[in-house]
């Protein structure tokens, strides 16, 4: 903790005058050359590149400045003038490096060219792209001949469909469906919930029925934060009089209220935005509660209607055309009791009466979630509910209403599409097989979890990262670190350095490649690449600013560099011609996955690109019935890991501050929740303060009731009282990620349950 450390509650609006000072200050301290301001005009827009911080959607027909304080960060972040260069890690050794921060690593700056640790000096030491590539290769064929399972190929979020497609292809001729991304520790609890549920694996919302429904329900999204240009759509949804209804513990400032930064007349006199209606502080972990609460009071006022002969609450004609499951779901609602709701959501009858009552005067309703359900142990019954809820009363394929699961990485949905995907029935192994005359693994592959217990019990011997940083990401990091070291091979390609650098196998590669918001020039031209938004909708991204460094590769050519290195020539592959021309990597995307690619290249020119068919919008169900499934689930406990009536035990959430982006920490301040200058810290109820017998300012260490053996403990954070629930606390990721065991995921996607888990606090041992 710094002499900068205070804590100052937030009393402002999102947006605003913050917003803006906080975008400047970020260009000064990067350093960011004129180029810089001038990218951020071209962020998502047509012939500009997709923001390379979240995935929310780009509008067809952009605002003049179609970015956030958060983007802009990001993208200064990447464009920043300060490098890495090759002095720089002979100047330091890895192991000096550990002892680093996770911010210093990454405020380096730019990594610029290809490395080699040396065991000997335990340096990084420059090599060159050729040694790289032949080295990798010849490790990786050597594995290959004990057990080509023993590799993983893991993707964070962020690489283009381009990349992507020419990476799960990689992995598929090595021989594994070893292709975790990060969506396993994010969505996966999406992708396993709505295709039983409602036949698709991604939301089935578009921007344009933010100008239809009216009424919004928000899960556990953090809005203001994490996809601040969402904030457009609430604000005018609320201007329109939609009531915006909000189940967080937290009091999130962008979810309470905003003002448009973009807008002059609002910036000069601020015209606040009360964004949510309705802000219902529930526990965490107490969503299938809350939901089960709305759930019942609609179908028990549904049932009212019915025997009095008045207007119906659901919408039946829905439920019966389209619908399987809802007697037995409805049955297990009426017998769910109000006691139980309220003991396990936190939130009263009446408030939960209150915002079934908004749902029922709704003619169209959109459901947004975010981690807040998906990081629980039933974390895919907490999506099924949102389903549940939104088929009573027919808001699936109406404009104006929908699911809308809010994705993280700007392309993680995408990867999925294009086949980054262990599950291989998700992947279009057969036209693979017919377009490059292989036979493709058929077994499925490891999950980010089962990657770790791999590396745990030996069975995985070597990591290959595209982007990320997984070893900070993943849960029970104390236990991951040192098995990480017994791996064989480590190789990343990144744009910055972090820790998942450094703790690496006895062979280890760090490639540096360049980022979305660079020119990318490759033999056929400058390039352009492609994602997917979490409405559906693919982009074209160009790169705008001169590349960091004339020594990086592009994602495509690395990925290139290390097939050719590894696998055996197939004439069918054109890894050469793809690096040169990414438009013909778009051609094989058309021909692998037609229903959703085709004609890529020509539609990629449409103004705000092109949306993936999407059966449920059109009340197609491409479920196991055919038809849309209501989803029960075995009782209201949300985490069948935390202890009954252990009096001393916290339900921790681990949360993302307002200045980090995933593990790349811009800095220690967190400007909406008023806390500055540190991240150790413990958030508590002032009632369970007292009770637990802690005070303001103690420090305490913070340990995990244990499932197994393995102690899991964090040390010395502060108490910050806070405006939390009781029996609720909060600290942040990745700090708190040594307490998540590697076992405490989402039952059915294995997406680490980071949101709920159960601790008890112990007098500090850490030095103050
Ligand atoms: N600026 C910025 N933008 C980002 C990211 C970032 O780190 N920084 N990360 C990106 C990525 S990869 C992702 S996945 C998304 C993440 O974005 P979000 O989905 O918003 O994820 P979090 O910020 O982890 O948590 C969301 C909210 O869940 C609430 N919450 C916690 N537990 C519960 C619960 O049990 N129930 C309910 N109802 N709410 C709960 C928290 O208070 C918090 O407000 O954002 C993406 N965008
Ligand atoms: N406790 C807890 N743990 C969590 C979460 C949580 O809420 N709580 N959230 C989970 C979620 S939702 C996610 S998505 C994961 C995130 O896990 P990851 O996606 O693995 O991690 P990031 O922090 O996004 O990765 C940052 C690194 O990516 C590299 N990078 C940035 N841009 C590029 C690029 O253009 N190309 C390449 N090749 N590399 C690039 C940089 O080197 C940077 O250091 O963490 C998960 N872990
Ligand atoms: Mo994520």
């Amino acid at each position: 903790m710094t002499d900068k450390t205070h804590f100052d509650p937030y009393t402002h609006a999102a947006g605003g005058w913050g917003s803006l000072k906080a975008v400047g200050s970020y260009l000064l301290r990067e350093r960011i050359p004129i180029a810089g301001p001038l990218a951020l005009w071209k962020q998502n827009k047509p012939g500009g590149f997709a923001c390379v911080s979240c995935a929310w959607a780009k509008p067809e027909h952009p605002h003049p400045a179609e970015f956030c304080e958060n983007g802009a960060k990001a993208t200064a972040w990447e464009l920043t003038a300060k490098r890495l260069p090759a002095a720089f890690f002979e100047e330091h050794a890895v192991t000096e490096l550990l002892g680093w921060a996770d911010h210093d690593l990454e405020a380096g700056g730019r990594l610029t060219v290809p490395m080699k640790w040396d065991a000997e000096s335990d340096h990084y030491l420059e090599v060159s792209w050729a040694q790289a590539f032949e080295g990798i290769g010849a490790e990786l064929k050597a594995l290959h001949a004990q057990d080509p399972s023993s590799v993983v190929f893991y993707a964070s979020g962020r690489a283009s469909l381009e990349t992507s497609y020419m990476y799960q292809l990689l992995a598929r001729l090595y021989g594994n469906n070893n292709l975790p991304d990060s969506s396993n520790m994010c969505h996966e609890s999406t992708s396993v919930a709505l295709p039983e549920t409602i036949g698709v694996p991604v939301g089935t919302v578009h921007l344009d029925d933010f100008e239809q429904c009216d009424a919004i329900f928000i899960f556990g999204q953090n809005t203001g934060v994490s996809s601040p240009r969402m904030l457009h759509q609430l604000q005018d949804a609320r201007r329109r009089g939609v009531p915006i209804v909000t189940f967080n513990p937290l009091r999130e400032r962008g979810l309470v209220e905003f003002v448009n930064p973009q807008s002059p007349t609002e910036m000069l006199t601020p015209a606040h935005t009360q964004v949510s209606t309705q802000y219902l502080q529930l526990k965490n972990g107490g969503d299938l509660a809350a939901l089960s609460g709305l759930c019942k009071a609609l179908i028990e006022a549904d049932d009212r209607a019915r025997a009095e002969g008045g207007t119906r609450v659901l919408d039946a004609a829905f439920i019966a055309e389209h619908t399987q499951g809802f007697e037995a779901f409805a049955a297990s609602m009426r017998q769910t009791g109000w006691a139980l709701i309220e003991a396990e959501s936190g939130l009263s009858r009446e408030a939960l009466e209150t915002a079934a009552a908004t749902f029922a005067n709704a003619r169209a309703v959109i459901g947004i979630y975010g981690m807040g359900l998906t990081q629980h142990r039933k974390g895919v019954e907490n999506v099924q509910m949102v389903s549940n809820l939104l088929l009573l009363g027919g808001h699936i394929g109406r404009p104006g209403a929908g699911i809308c699961p809010v994705r993280g990485h700007s392309n993680v949905q995408g990867q999925r599409t294009v086949g980054i995907t262990e599950k291989p029935e998700l992947a279009p192994l057969d036209k693979l097989a017919e377009l490059y005359g292989f036979e493709p693994p058929r077994e499925t592959g490891l999950t980010t979890v089962e990657a770790c217990e791999g590396v745990l019990a030996g069975r995985v011997r070597a990591f290959v990262g595209l982007g990320g940083n997984f070893v900070r990401a993943v849960p029970d990091t104390d236990r991951i670190e040192p098995a990480w070291r017994q791996l064989r091979l480590t190789v990343h390609v990144a744009t910055k350095l972090n820790r998942s650098h450094l703790v690496h196998g006895e062979v280890s590669y760090l490639l540096p490649c360049l980022g979305r918001i660079e020119i990318d020039r490759q033999a056929g031209g400058e390039q352009t690449v492609t994602m997917e938004d979490s409405t559906g909708v693919m982009h074209a991204s160009k790169g705008v600013a001169q590349p960091a460094a004339d020594t990086l590769l592009s994602e495509p050519a690395i990925v290139a560099g290390i097939a050719k290195a590894t696998l055996a020539h197939n004439p069918r592959v054109p890894w050469d011609g793809w690096v040169a021309d990414y438009a013909l990597v778009r051609d094989h995307i058309a021909e692998a996955l037609p229903e959703i690619f085709h004609d890529f290249n020509e539609r990629l020119a449409a103004p705000g690109g092109f949306p993936r068919p999407l059966a449920a919008r059109e009340r197609v169900w491409k479920t196991p019935t055919g038809k849309a499934n209501f989803k029960g689930f075995g009782n209201l406990h949300a985490d069948p890991d935390m202890p009954e009536g252990g009096a001393d035990v916290l339900r921790l959430m681990t949360l993302r501050s307002d200045d980090q982006f995933n593990t790349t920490i811009y800095s220690l301040d967190d400007r909406f929740r008023g806390i500055y200058g540190t991240r150790r810290v413990l958030l508590m109820n002032r009632d369970d303060m007292e009770r637990l017998g802690v005070c303001e300012g103690d420090r305490v260490d913070v340990a995990t009731v244990t499932v197994d053996d393995h102690p899991r403990a964090v040390h010395g954070l502060r108490v910050t009282p806070f405006d939390i629930p009781p029996g609720c606390a909060a600290g942040y990721y990745p700090e708190c990620n040594p307490l998540i065991p590697l076992s405490h995921h989402a039952e059915k996607s294995q997406v680490p349950a980071a949101k709920a888990i159960p601790v008890r606090l112990r007098a500090t041992r850490a030095p103050d």
